[in-house]
Parts: C-alpha cells; sequence; structure tokens
C-alpha cells in the first residue's frame, strides 16, 4: 500500500528526539531521508541517510531533492556561544528554507522552542499572537526560524508548523516540567496533525502533554485538531510539595524558560 509520502526527511536524526521518531516516522512516507552532522548508523529498509552539516548550503539544496516535506529537528539544542548558534540554527535553517522552496518541498514542521517565550513568567498565559521574549541566544535563534518561516509563507506559500515544544523527555525531571512536558506519544501525535491537516498555512502550536497546569492556550492552532493524550499528573508524586517554596528571586522559577532564563541571557564560555 502506498503511503502518504515518498521522501520525507528528518534533520537532526541522531539527536534524542531524532532516535525516538526515527521508527515511529516510518508509516508516513516510502522513503525516510535520515539527516545529521552525526553518524546515524546503517540505514534500514525504507530509509535514506544523508550526513551533512546544515550551515552547508550545496549540501542541504542536494538533501532537499525530491522532498515533499520536513521534519526540522537538527541544530543546537541548548543554549551556546552566538557564532555556533548563528552556522547551526540560523544559516542551517535558512539554507533548509531555500533549499526547500526551490526544490519544491510542500511543507516543514519546525522544531521550535519554548524558549522563544521563556522570558514570560509563571504567572503569564500567553497564546501564539504574543509577542515573543527568548531567553538566551539559543531562543532568538528558534525566533529567527519562526519568522523567517512566516516569510517564506507569505512570500512563496512554502507551508510551516512551528512546534513550540516544552520539554520532551521520558519524564519530567523537575517541578517545571510538570508544566512544559511532552511526552514521546504526544510529540508523534503533534507532528501527525502538522503534518496531515490540508492546510496549515504557517501555525504556531505549543507543544505540550495535557497537563494539570499549562502556561500555553493552543486556541489559534484549533484546526490542527491536536489532543494530548498523556498528562505530567503520573509523575507528580516525584516532587511532592514540601512546604518550602523557592525564594521569590529564584529566577529558574519565575521564568517559563526556567534555568535559561536564570543563568542570565550570555552564554558562559
Ligand atoms: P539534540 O541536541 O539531541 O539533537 C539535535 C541534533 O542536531 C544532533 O544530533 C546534532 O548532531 C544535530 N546538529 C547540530 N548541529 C548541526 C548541524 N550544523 N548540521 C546538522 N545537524 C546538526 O536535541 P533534541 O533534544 O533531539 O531536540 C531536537 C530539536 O528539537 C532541536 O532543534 C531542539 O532545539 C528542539 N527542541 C527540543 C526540546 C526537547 O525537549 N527535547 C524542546 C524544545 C525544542
Ligand atoms: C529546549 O528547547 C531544549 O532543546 C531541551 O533540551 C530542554 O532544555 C527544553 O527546551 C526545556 O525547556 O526543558
Amino acid at each position: 500500500m502506498s503511503k502518504p509520502f515518498k521522501r520525507l526527511l528528518l534533520t537532526g536524526a541522531a539527536g534524542g528526539l531524532g532516535k525516538v521518531l526515527r521508527d515511529r516516522i516510518k508509516p508516513w512516507a516510502d522513503v525516510v531521508v535520515l539527516s545529521d552532522i552525526a553518524d546515524m548508523g546503517e540505514a534500514r529498509e525504507g530509509e535514506e541517510i544523508i550526513q551533512c552539516d546544515l550551515a552547508d548550503k550545496a549540501a542541504v539544496m542536494k538533501l532537499l531533492e525530491g522532498v515533499e516535506a520536513v521534519l526540522h529537528f537538527g541544530g543546537i539544542s541548548t543554549e551556546n556561544t552566538f557564532e555556533n548558534i548563528m552556522q547551526a540554527n540560523i544559516l542551517g535553517t535558512y539554507n533548509l528554507y531555500e533549499a526547500a522552496h526551490k526544490q519544491g518541498t510542500k511543507r516543514i514542521i519546525f522544531a521550535s522552542s519554548n524558549h522563544t517565550i521563556g522570558y514570560y513568567k509563571w504567572t503569564d498565559y500567553i497564546d501564539a499572537d504574543s509577542p515573543t521574549r527568548p531567553d538566551s541566544f539559543y531562543g532568538v535563534s528558534k525566533c529567527f526560524g519562526e519568522s523567517l518561516s512566516r516569510y517564506y509563507y507569505d512570500r512563496t506559500g512554502l507551508e510551516t508548523v512551528c512546534l513550540r515544544i516544552g520539554s520532551s523527555f521520558p519524564e519530567p525531571a523537575n517541578p517545571r516540567m510538570l508544566v512544559t512536558w511532552l511526552s514521546y506519544d504526544d510529540l508523534e501525535e503533534a507532528l501527525r496533525c502538522s503534518l496531515f491537516t490540508p492546510r496549515v498555512g504557517h501555525t504556531i502550536l505549543f507543544g505540550a502533554s495535557a497537563n494539570p497546569a499549562s502556561w500555553w492556550d493552543n486556541s489559534k492552532a484549533a484546526h490542527l485538531g491536536y489532543v494530548p493524550k498523556d498528562s505530567s499528573v503520573q509523575f507528580s508524586d516525584k516532587f511532592p510539595d514540601t512546604g518550602v517554596y523557592p525564594a521569590a528571586d529564584d529566577l529558574a522559577t519565575v521564568y517559563q524558560g526556567g534555568g535559561f532564563a536564570a543563568v542570565g541571557p550570555r552564554y558562559q564560555d
């Protein structure tokens, strides 16, 4: 039986989420093209492996040949020097969009981040129209990706869903992640909705599970039909209420970006 896509590209395939997605996205394409700057092992059935640096324009142009849709997970995934972020996340994302446009790719799902809005407070409730407030050079680079993808949509019609992922790990690692946690099953569902909704234009979707508390209103992405199934409530015993509250100036518990906001805006070399 033929699958929805002939060629679906996953960048960042050697990373934490790339490894999780590798098998899960196979039913969606005849050929899943896996790409990363790092080694990805041997290609398995239905896979093609192309190792390259997103900052290499010519290599990325070739990478996008015949690709109908992209899950763009490649790049630096935490705070770093501006120079490193610029190569992987800013130049790399530009190369990807320019190649996608030239090669006729129809849609990109961009792994954006909660660090685009990390300087909102835990007491704020925001939606996709709230101005960005990045908490790091990393967050700024994700704002760039969101803005670039908006430009390509308005200019060329290339559609994007910017998935502002909260914290996608096997389980929450601290009290903040009880709010920001996105289970792997819900990540897969968010990608499925983003890829298969007939028209997405340019949409911003907050990527969180159905956790007991939320800072993010997804009503502006309702057309995607994303309904998370998991909840961090199953892990609440890991972080019992001790009655001892963090100091009011503990920035990791003041800002939505947690530790990214707490270490200050500059990467420490
Ligand atoms: P990761 O750091 O494990 O994976 C990123 C991958 O990108 C790595 O395998 C790395 O080798 C590759 N990469 C880095 N620079 C590259 C370059 N110049 N060219 C080609 N490949 C390059 O990160 P993770 O956790 O898997 O996240 C995947 C994506 O999702 C990232 O874009 C990250 O910013 C985003 N994200 C992840 C969250 C999470 O909770 N895991 C939360 C928010 C966003
Ligand atoms: C991110 O954007 C990072 O890629 C991930 O490693 C976590 O730090 C996550 O945000 C988070 O905020 O928990």
